[in-house]
């Protein structure tokens, strides 16, 4: 029996030791899945408070509920560690770490290379490795295949099996979950997709196997540059219908109505995330080292970078309306996460915004029910505790974050002006005077 036919008997029969390397928002998900499908996971992390709160049967991530943790802990299918020694007792590993930008807007590869690194020292036959970062296209053929045949003298699809396959984890979502989200596995060779697949179906309902790492890779950045690029279409429209003094969001919902060769994408103060707004420029960076240039890319990167400053123009005008300047005057923002109903802010276009007023010298405060504090390049903020006394003594209130928690009826009748950046009041009667819409 070759090394794959041994490995796929491993991991049909559940015998296989399975890994997760990296414990966020996609990777505990994952190593939850694995565990729930009758594998013993043993998830690594370098920081020893996950590892720990694992163990403890605690979680951290919003979609993972403690009882699961604490459950499949004490059943024996999940444990974490700090101690990434025990890889050499693991038959298949999943990659789940962070691909940043740096702050020249380049790609940051450091936690793929420096898992990488470790993961050399430990690479033996029948093992099967799947690298789940979004990256651009090459990086699973070009920087990690070298790193695990260099040190070992292993041949990929044969003594061992490396794939890539995009995570499509929507934070917070209920209905598409890591287990029954459609999953795209490419492997280095047919083999490699082969014996990662059947891995993947012993957990994941549906599985979509495609020819290569390199189409793995570009799937996912073909799903978030389409995203990234309608939103900024959609950012540029309601740019030029303030222009043109048309109310963008009742375009859009009647535009909505076309049942076919239509899709709603809304307007909003900026693009945040982890995903949307950085996977399309690993995409752009690499052709650019092909001496290719991504215009839509860049194009639609550039309006959405601009609108937290459109959205301060707006709250500028609004205030002049009533004769303030907004040096001196009290802006509340409402709601900080880059997206609502979610305790995550990275990259929030809020944080934008409110450098941008403090700039121009207004009062900024701020409150998310998720955020007490917020701590970002110097600025050091507290949400305001009573939200009604916020909107009340603001001279502007900026809904930058719909979280549904929001009494929105409350708010309209307290503010005194109100930039709403989400048409968050449309349930209320938005029609009022003090309302101004993006
Ligand atoms: N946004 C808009 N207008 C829109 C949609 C989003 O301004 O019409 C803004 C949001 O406010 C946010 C940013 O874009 O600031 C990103 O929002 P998102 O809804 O795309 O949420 P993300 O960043 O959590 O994207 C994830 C992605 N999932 C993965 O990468 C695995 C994305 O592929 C999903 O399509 C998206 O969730 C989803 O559909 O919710």
């Amino acid at each position: 029996m070759d090394k794959a036919q041994a490995l796929i008997k491993k991991l049909k029969e559940k015998s296989a030791r399975v890994s997760v390397l990296g414990l966020g928002y996609v990777g505990l998900p994952l190593a939850v899945v694995f565990a729930e499908a009758g594998f013993k996971v043993t998830g690594f992390d370098p920081v020893e408070s996950k590892v720990e709160s694992i163990n403890r049967g605690k979680s951290y991530v919003l979609d993972i509920q403690d009882e699961q943790i604490h459950r499949l802990v004490k059943q024996g299918n999940l444990q974490a560690t700090t101690d990434f020694a025990i890889l050499e007792q693991m038959d298949a590993v999943s990659i789940c770490v962070p691909t940043p930008l740096r702050k020249t807007g380049d790609p940051d590869l450091s936690f793929i290379l420096s898992v990488s690194e470790l993961l050399k020292q430990y690479i033996h036959p029948g093992i099967v490795v799947v690298l789940e970062s979004t990256t651009y296209p090459g990086t699973t053929r070009e920087l990690i295949l070298p790193k695990l045949t260099e040190a070992s003298g292993l041949e990929a699809g044969k003594d061992f099996f490396l794939a890539f396959s995009p995570e499509r984890v929507d934070p917070g979502r209920k209905d598409w979950t890591t287990a029954n989200t459609p999953k795209v596995i490419g492997g280095i060779t047919p083999q490699c997709t082969e014996v990662a697949s059947i891995w993947y179906e012993q957990a994941i309902q549906t599985i979509v196997r495609v020819s290569s790492t390199e189409v793995a890779e570009m799937t996912k950045l073909l799903e978030n540059t389409f995203r990234m690029i309608n939103i900024g279409l959609v950012n540029e429209m309601a740019i030029m219908s303030d222009r043109l003094g048309i109310d963008i969001w009742e375009v859009i919902k009647a535009a909505g109505t076309k049942p076919f060769g239509f899709m709603k994408f809304l307007p909003g103060p900026g693009l945040g995330g982890h995903c949307i707004p950085i996977d399309p420029l690993y995409l752009s960076w690499k052709l650019k080292a092909l001496n290719y240039s991504a215009r839509f890319i860049d194009l639609a990167s550039e309006i959405n970078t601009n609108m937290p400053r459109f959205t301060v123009g707006k709250v500028q005008d609004a205030l002049n309306e009533q004769r303030k300047p907004l040096k001196g005057s009290k802006v509340l923002i409402i709601g900080v996460a880059y997206k609502p109903d979610i305790d995550d802010l990275r990259e929030s276009p809020a944080l934008d915004i409110i450098h941008l007023l403090r700039e121009k010298g207004a009062k900024v405060s701020y409150h998310d029910p998720y955020f007490h504090q917020i701590i970002h390049e110097g600025l050091k903020m507290n949400s305001i505790s009573d939200i009604n006394a916020g909107v009340k003594t603001a001279d502007c209130v900026v809904i930058v974050t719909n979280h549904s928690s929001y009494d929105y009826a409350a708010i309209l009748k307290a503010a005194t002006l109100i930039v709403d950046t989400r048409n968050a009041l449309s349930e209320v009667g938005n029609g009022s005077p003090k309302v101004v819409k993006l």
